[in-house]
């Protein structure tokens, strides 16, 4: 996969109109696709008493039916592929941790694409050609490692494909080889500036100056501590697998306020999801996708149970594509403790960067009575660890601003330097004791 990525900055900047008329286009060749291939569309569709041809303008969109995780369980491994197996090069899935795994497929002209947008991805990130570019998210079904790999190949990068774990060997690599840029879970990179900071390596003297860092939820709080510990300029990346892997949205380094989404190969959609209606522009609701120009998993209208807003403010740096905000987290995450919604990034914008408190917690959920109680712990920063006395007093801070400014009842713990636990991934946020 190192065919040079040709920028292409017509894709990126065209008009509102045109990225319209192109939606329109490609929906329809998505929903005769799905129709005519795919068993479980065609049931869907004629279920809900709609066809292809009934799509005229991109508001029909919404007559047709929604398609959730379970529909890729229900048809697991293959059934919701529109091209026969042997036509894939690639098979991924997600590590299925409830019941069986999503598998996902794809066509050389998926890799293609996949391939292309996360070039895309990368230079509106501010990576180079001639970059060197340390890869820690995680290789294998995992989507994060390949997918950054050939788009940073693509842009005429070096990769360095280090995946996550070993994170001493990772210091090294960064110091000896000089990347400029660093792919990585947030919560990664945390470990790995830790890591760095006990080996005594100043990262802020190193070459590494973009991080592209994604695949969890992650809070502006936790971009300034990363940009102050690894001296870098923090850029926020969103995909899924089930839609194509990383590279589906992408924060500009320019502006770094919200992630473009790629409207030329996707239509967004944001919703309400308990009456699954549309919100407006700007409101809060869960993430809706099709894909437009996916071959062999053609996907039509994708509940993501991601949490985000659509903006289509103007952005600093000239791209059209409307932007997502930041993703709170996903719908099933979040948590109701004595009636009020929480999502761990809440609470983590809440934390994070408070004097005397390191930036790593989890929740902890457990049931107390008819209750739904939730246990919040963190770490006492190694500079200000101090004894059982002080760390209860932090507690009782952290608490008050944990209700006054996220409205939430919880207790708080602030453990000894390394107790909670570090990730090498994606950050395991909450710990649910009622399972
Ligand atoms: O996490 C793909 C990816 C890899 C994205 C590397 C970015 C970087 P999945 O494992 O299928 O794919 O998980 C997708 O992760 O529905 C969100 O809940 C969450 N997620 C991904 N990116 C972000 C982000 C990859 N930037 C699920 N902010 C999604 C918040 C994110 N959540």
């Amino acid at each position: 996969m190192t065919d040079t990525y040709m920028y292409d900055c017509d894709a990126e900047t065209m008009p509102r109109a045109e990225i319209e008329s192109l939606q329109i286009a490609r929906v329809k060749q998505t929903l005769e696709r799905a129709y005519n291939k795919v068993p479980h569309y065609k049931k869907r569709f004629d279920e809900a008493g709609v066809a292809p041809e009934d799509f005229k303008t991109l508001d029909d969109i919404r007559r047709f039916p929604f398609t959730v995780k379970t529909d890729l369980r229900d048809n697991y491994p293959f059934g919701m592929f529109a091209e026969p197996r042997e036509s894939l090069v690639r098979l991924h899935a997600s590590s299925g941790t409830t019941g069986k795994p999503t598998v996902v497929g794809y066509t050389p002209g998926d890799i293609e694409l996949w391939t292309d947008l996360m070039a895309r991805s990368m230079a509106c990130a501010g990576a180079l050609p001639g970059d060197i570019v340390h890869n820690a998210y995680g290789y294998g079904l995992f989507t994060g490692g390949l997918g950054a790999h050939y788009g940073a190949e693509r842009l005429g990068c070096s990769v360095v494909p280090v995946s996550g774990g070993g994170t001493e060997r990772q210091v090294v690599l960064l110091q000896d080889f000089g990347a400029r840029v660093i792919c990585a879970t947030p919560s990664y990179a945390l470990n790995i500036a830790e890591v760095a900071a006990r080996q005594g390596v100043d990262l802020c003297e190193l070459p590494v100056s973009i991080g592209v860092f994604g695949a969890e939820p992650w809070s502006d709080a936790m971009r300034d501590e990363l940009e102050d510990k690894l001296c870098l300029k923090a850029v926020d990346i969103y995909g899924l697998s089930e839609i194509l892997g990383p590279g589906v949205a992408m924060e500009c380094h320019v502006a770094q306020d919200g992630l473009h989404a790629w409207e030329d190969h996707f239509l967004f959609e944001t919703i309400d999801p308990e009456t699954l209606e549309p919100v407006p522009e700007g409101e809060p609701g869960e993430l809706v996708i099709t894909t437009l120009t996916k071959e062999a998993l053609p996907m039509v209208r994708y509940r993501t149970r991601d949490i985000t807003r659509l903006s289509g403010e103007p952005c600093l740096c000239g791209r059209t594509h409307r932007r997502i905000l930041r993703i709170t987290g996903r719908d099933d995450d979040m948590l109701i403790i004595r009636g009020v919604n929480v999502y761990p990034s809440q609470v983590e914008a809440v934390l994070v960067g408070l004097p005397g408190i390191a930036p790593h917690y989890q929740f902890v959920v457990s049931q107390d009575g008819p209750m739904t109680a939730l246990r919040v712990e963190v770490e006492a920063a190694p500079d200000a660890a101090g004894d059982a006395g002080s760390r209860n007093a932090k507690a009782d801070e952290l608490r008050h601003q944990i209700k006054s400014l996220v409205g939430v009842t919880c207790d708080v713990a602030v453990m000894e330097v390394g107790a909670v636990p570090r990730s090498e991934g994606k950050a395991v946020r909450v710990r649910d004791l009622r399972k």
